[in-house]
């Protein structure tokens, strides 16, 4: 009896060593991947044991997903050493932008023929740049306005221009830089300032900065702003199949540790905290309908930087609440 009660300590305790051991070596891998350096051992601790949670909980979520319980997987990212409130802090913005209603009186309407395709993929065309990252700045509502006017300016010029998120960080004063900031108000800046220069000629910081706008290095140009009628996901389908790429206002408190898949949580339906652009929606045999969605958090994050979003599910994370693009 004392044996056995040995020896399943003795097993016990060589589980609890490896299993730790595992987990630190994850945890390594993580730091190095994601090139994390926290400032001493009690920060290192703290973030290890919060990296420890969320593991348990994405093993869990993805059991589930395994057994047909859930539309989407979820997996380590950069976000991963986050609790749920630092993700809310620190990578959404906490603006309120219910508060705010269209600048523009220019509202989307469907062509009364149009006949919508199953589906679309703005990027299939070539409208799309590739996935970039905001960093450590709260400048989404940059990538937003960009990754609009990129596809719009594609689809008038059949000429791809990645242009500058920086060009709005450091001189679009209607809005607050790293520090948050509205997408349809960086697009009247774009147009009330005779356009944004390149990508190239002045590439992304992450940081507010001096505006070194060049007259010279212009990429593209905005005459107004339309946008889609709030709350109706079949006028936002009908805009991204007809128009192009749209940005949107979404809720993305789930989206902390997705990783492919459909998102579809009933329960977002929170105030809108991230911008976003629709590049296209299609239907999945397991998450159903969905909404084709470019984020920017680098391509590390989601499918290749993307996410596929629930469609026709009760306007889920308010993606159908705020679709705002720009005439070029
Ligand atoms: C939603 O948009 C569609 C397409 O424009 C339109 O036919 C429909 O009437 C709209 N629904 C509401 C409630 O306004
Ligand atoms: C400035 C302003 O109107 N703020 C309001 C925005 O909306 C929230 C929620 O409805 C209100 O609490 C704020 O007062």
């Amino acid at each position: 009896m004392k044996a056995v009660i040995l020896v399943l300590v003795l097993v016990t305790v060589v589980q609890a060593t490896s299993l730790k051991d595992i987990l630190k070596a994850e945890f390594n891998a993580f730091k190095l991947r994601h090139h994390k350096a926290y400032k001493d051992a009690s920060e290192e601790l703290k973030r290890l044991k919060i990296f420890v949670e969320n593991k348990k909980l994405i093993d869990s979520h993805n059991k589930r997903f395994t057994a047909g319980e859930e539309t989407y997987k979820m997996g380590i990212n950069q976000f991963s050493d986050l609790d749920s409130k630092e993700f809310q802090e620190v990578v959404l913005s906490s603006i309120n932008p219910y508060n705010l209603t269209f600048d523009t009186n220019q509202i989307y309407t469907p062509s009364p023929t149009i006949k919508l395709p199953e589906s679309i993929d703005w990027r299939e065309k070539g409208a799309v740049t590739k996935v970039k990252s905001q960093g450590d700045c709260e400048s989404c509502w940059a990538f937003a306005a960009i990754g609009t006017l990129e596809g719009h300016h594609f689809i008038k010029y059949q000429q791809l221009v990645s242009l500058s998120e920086q060009n709005l960080v450091d001189c679009d004063t209607t809005n607050g830089g790293c520090s948050r900031g509205w997408t349809e108000k960086a697009l009247i800046y774009i147009k009330d300032n005779g356009g944004v220069n390149t990508e190239d000629s002045y590439p992304y910081e992450g940081i507010d900065g001096e505006c070194r706008f060049n007259v010279e290095n212009i990429g593209a140009k905005v005459t107004g702003t339309v946008g889609v009628q709030r709350d109706n996901e079949s006028a936002l389908a009908a805009a991204v199949a007809e128009k192009g790429p749209i940005s949107v206002a979404i809720d993305a408190s789930f989206f902390q540790h997705y990783e492919g898949g459909v998102l579809d949580e009933p329960l977002c339906q929170g105030e809108v905290n991230h911008g976003v652009v629709v590049v296209g929606y299609g239907r999945d045999d397991i998450g159903g309908d969905y909404w084709l969605v470019k984020n920017s958090w680098a391509e590390s994050w989601g499918e290749n930087g993307y996410i596929r979003m629930a469609r026709n599910k009760d306007n889920q994370c308010s993606i159908a609440k705020y679709g705002v693009y720009p005439l070029v």
